[in-house]
């Protein structure tokens, strides 16, 4: 872990990353900048292939909720993010949060119908590793999982208090 000033890049960041986001994982000369592809790794070299389904059907219905995470769940997350993070509560541009947080709730009811339970998609999944993050960081920018959608939430309720989830998470 590298610390950085809010608003900066580590020189490091640019060096490894082509597209200058994190997360940047290195493992002896293996530099993986992207962090679907970083959970693969993780998954073949170090979980033993734990993190995915045995069957076809199975991995590929993990990708494609990794896949919705990366690229619908994440950007949908942004602007509040963004506006709440870097800006003061009277520069925040108010149309932009509430535009993102209608994006992420329209994600919420996509992840809610298809909720396999009692993870994201049935046993612990790569799908797990890419959504608890998010989960936390949307409700650390006040866009928290309510009753709105109980098997989300009730997942994530009881995903926070895990110590798996304790364990890896980053205190303020
Ligand atoms: N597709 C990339 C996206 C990574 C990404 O957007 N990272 C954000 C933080 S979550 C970042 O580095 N933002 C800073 C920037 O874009 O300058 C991945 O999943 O690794």
């Amino acid at each position: 872990m590298i610390p950085v000033e809010r608003g900066t890049k580590h020189p490091d960041i640019i060096k490894l990353s082509k597209t200058g986001t994190i997360p940047v994982f290195v493992d002896g000369d293996l530099v993986i900048a992207q962090s679907s592809v970083l959970l693969e790794y993780i998954n073949d070299a170090l979980a033993d292939g734990k993190l995915l389904p045995a069957t076809p059907a199975g991995k590929v219905a993990v990708r494609c909720l990794c896949y919705y995470s990366d690229n619908s769940v994440g950007p949908a997350l942004r602007g509040l993010v963004f506006e709440r993070r870097d800006k003061s509560e009277d520069e925040q541009d108010k149309d932009l949060i509430a535009k993102s947080d209608q994006a992420w709730r329209a994600c919420l009811d996509v992840l809610e119908a298809g909720f396999v339970g009692p993870f994201m998609c049935g046993e612990f999944s790569m799908a797990d590793c890419t959504f608890l993050p998010r989960l936390a960081l949307a409700e650390r920018y006040g866009a928290c999982v309510d009753e709105r959608h109980p098997s989300l939430h009730k997942y994530w309720q009881t995903a926070r208090q895990s110590e798996l989830y304790l364990n890896s998470f980053a205190h303020d």
